[in-house]
């Protein structure tokens, strides 16, 4: 079956409202030419998936930084002429040709990584967070409510065998749990935040809260969400700077999901994700730190750009600062190990507090 008009009409009114917009500066806006919209426009995935999928968060949402999605696995493949500069341009230069190193998660080397902050001046706290998608599963837009329930039960099964005492907890499905507590864990930066309207606009939220939860352990350093934007999102985080604990612990999670369930990792890209911004180690590494000289220059960001740095705010994507306190990381997650990604956040933030100290 091919496209149908109605769609194909869609993805060119789409295309002309991007280029109507001055005030839009998405990544998509910048590599949706009229060319690969007529390359693309009638062009399916085997699971159905089509262009307008792929745009139609960045359409709906012109304040996108990125603005696509992948629908399903092959579709970073059949969009190519779309998906391929983009990745390009997001990640550091990663090259239509270029492939993802092998997984090195930093095993043995977490102790180069000392406390960041050891007089507790700057930082608040420390998170690293990777994304899995499950072998078998197609993305958001394409799971049905059965798939969603089918996987919320195949983790939580897994969830439930882990024993080490570190990271032991309990799963919380959303399904259920009052406001008071679903708004307090987001409010603490330990939960995903509810209606995002770029997922939303993705198509991501049907069923909702079907499938949806979080998996903590009692103190809540060790988190893993299910069904938000990946099928897990897998995360370390406690208070202070001390990047080597909180990277040690998320190895050793990983590694505790990973011998239970098969993950879908592609050959060029790397672990798959839903946002093209999270390809290849999908890891992001954060610090919520205070800069009260150095972020009130006006070249903070530049600073921050040149160090391969993304400034967030203090609730995470498209939030802004309070009280002075920003979310940096590590803004490149393919065309590099883990290690290295962490190590581009360790090593920048450790620069911006000798700038800091100075100014
Ligand atoms: P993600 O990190 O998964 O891409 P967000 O940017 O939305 O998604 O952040 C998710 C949550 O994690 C937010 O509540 C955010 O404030 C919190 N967070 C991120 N970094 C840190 C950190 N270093 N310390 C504490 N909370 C953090
Ligand atoms: C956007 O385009 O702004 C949203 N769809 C979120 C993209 C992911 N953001 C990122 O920088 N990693």
């Amino acid at each position: 079956m091919s496209v149908s008009p109605d769609v194909i009409a869609k993805i060119e009114e789409g295309y002309a409202k991007l280029q109507a917009a001055p005030e839009c500066h998405s990544l998509l806006k910048k590599y949706l030419t009229k060319e690969v919209v007529d390359q693309l426009k009638d062009k399916k995935t085997k699971l159905g998936a089509n262009l307008l999928d792929v745009i139609q968060s960045g359409v709906a949402n012109l304040d996108s930084g990125v603005g696509v999605y992948a629908p399903d696995a092959e579709a970073y493949t059949l969009f190519k002429p779309l998906f391929d500069p983009l990745i390009q341009d997001y990640h550091n230069g990663f090259a239509p040709d270029a492939k993802q190193p092998n997984t090195d998660l930093g095993e043995g080397k977490t102790s180069a990584l000392v406390d960041l902050d050891p007089e507790g001046k700057f930082i608040n706290s420390t998170r690293i967070r990777c994304g899995r998608s499950l072998q078998g599963y197609p993305f958001n837009p394409c799971l049905s409510e059965a798939n969603y329930l089918e996987m919320e039960s195949k983790v939580k099964a897994i969830f439930d065998n882990i024993t080490d005492p570190e990271l032991a907890g309990k799963y919380f499905p959303l399904d259920g749990m009052t406001k008071e507590i679903q708004d307090q864990l987001i409010k603490d930066h330990f939960l995903f935040k509810e209606g995002d309207r770029f997922l939303q606009a993705a198509n991501a939220c049907r069923y909702w809260p079907k499938g949806r939860g979080i998996f903590h352990n009692n103190q809540k350093t060790f988190l893993i969400w299910c069904n938000e934007e990946d099928h897990l999102r897998i995360i370390s985080m406690q208070e202070g700077g001390n990047v080597g604990q909180v990277l040690e612990r998320l190895i050793k999670g990983v590694k505790t999901i990973e011998k239970q369930a098969p993950f879908s990792r592609d050959d060029r890209l790397g672990w798959l994700t839903f946002c093209p911004s999270n390809l290849g180690t999908t890891v992001r590494a954060s610090v919520h730190i205070r800069l009260p000289k150095i972020s009130a220059k006006p070249d903070f960001k530049s600073i921050c750009d040149g160090l391969k740095l993304q400034i967030r705010g203090i609730h995470g994507e498209h939030s802004e600062s309070e009280g002075g306190v920003y979310d940096i990381s590590n803004k490149a997650r393919l065309g590099l190990t883990e290690f290295e990604a962490v190590k581009q956040m360790y090593d920048g933030i450790a620069h911006l507090i000798a700038l800091e100290k100075a100014a």
